[in-house]
């Protein structure tokens, strides 16, 4: 399997001597409470198609569960390993997602239009009654689920996007995104030394700015968890993992900042967070996918996963993780992440 051949991530990249570039999402409908595209929200209509591996479909799952959406918006998990058909229900009895009755991501593609020439990506939002993608706009989709759907949120659902917040919100997660959330994508995927550097120092410039905001504050912005934090988090816990070793950002491991340690477990350990991350499919994804820069496909046995849910002493700085909501409630059955995948 070559890198290319896989798309996503990799066949995002242009090939050559030219810098990693991320596609633009093409399907950028919006499902809205007034249902102005098309697609009004409506409990049970939709499929949330993810693969744990991925950052992007991550937020998403995080999102989801803070909000208390599980039941109002049901989930697909990809097999974590693309075949040179993209995303695959390989995991599901007979290949097949139960609920979509498709062995592939690309059938709801398809459906959706037909001779699309780029790439299937996750994670993406399918319509189940008709079968086609709806949505595969990862940037757009968490803020609707913040405020679109709140309609369905769960009693005690934090507020994700506050009003009086965005503005901060948008600039923070605006950095965070081009610097880290992509940036560890632009270092790995670099085909010019040049390329590597300029990404590897603005990963870590950014990283260092973080470190120094979170020092004495508990959230990046206000005291309550926001998109933010979210946006943050889903790269932060692939960072020693996959980061680190793989796409070479390894000036340290987020272990050695104790900033940025204590606030990530911090995370990992908030319900909503942790219980959503496969370090298993996180590992098999990127080092058995990326051929290109992992020829032999064998994926590393560490790092130990252990310190995770070591204390993390963030609570003395205060904070009010929920605002005035409350935690969600347990991961629901058929969710949960097997114990050999998790510390
Ligand atoms: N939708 C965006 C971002 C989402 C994204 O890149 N997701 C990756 C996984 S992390 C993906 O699905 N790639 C397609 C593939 O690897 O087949 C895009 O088109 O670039």
């Amino acid at each position: 399997m070559s890198t290319a051949a896989v798309g996503g991530d990799a066949g995002n990249t242009e090939y050559g001597r030219k810098a990693f570039k991320r596609s633009r999402s093409h399907f950028a409908d919006r499902i809205t409470a007034d249902g102005r595209d098309g697609w009004p929200v409506e409990a049970g209509r939709y499929r949330l198609v993810v693969s744990r591996a991925c950052p992007w479909a991550s937020r998403a799952l995080v999102s989801r569960r803070l909000l208390g959406l599980e039941s109002a918006l049901s989930l697909a998990v990809a097999d974590p390993i693309q075949d040179d058909r993209s995303w695959r229900f390989t995991l599901d009895p007979d290949g097949r997602d139960p609920v979509l009755g498709i062995r592939f991501l690309h059938e709801a593609y398809d459906k959706r239009e037909t001779g699309y020439p780029g790439g299937v990506s996750v994670p993406a939002v399918v319509d189940v009654p008709s079968g086609k993608l709806v949505t595969n706009d990862f940037q757009q989709l968490t803020l609707d689920l913040a405020t679109e759907w709140r309609g369905l949120h769960r009693p005690g659902a934090p507020d994700l996007y506050p009003q009086a917040r965005r503005a901060e919100i948008d600039e923070v997660a605006q950095g965070i995104y081009r610097d880290v959330n992509n940036g560890v994508y632009r270092a790995g995927f670099a085909t010019t030394q040049q390329d590597y550097d300029t990404a590897y120092g603005d990963v870590f410039r950014r990283l260092d700015l973080l470190s120094e905001r979170l020092r004495d504050q508990r959230y990046l912005v206000g005291d309550t968890l926001t998109e933010a934090d979210i946006r943050l988090f889903t790269t932060l816990v692939r960072f020693d993992a996959v980061y680190h070793g793989h796409f070479k950002c390894n000036r340290n491991k987020l272990e050695q900042d104790p900033v940025l340690w204590a606030y990530v477990r911090d995370l990992y350990q908030t319900p909503g967070f942790g219980d959503t991350v496969d370090f298993d499919h996180i590992k098999r994804h990127y080092y058995v996918v990326h051929t290109g820069i992992n020829p032999t496909s064998i994926v590393p046995a560490g790092p130990d996963l252990s310190g995770w849910l070591t204390p993390h002493r963030r609570e003395q700085l205060g904070g009010r993780p929920f605002g005035d909501g409350t935690p969600p409630g347990p991961v629901p059955e058929g969710e949960e992440i097997p114990a050999d995948h998790r510390p």
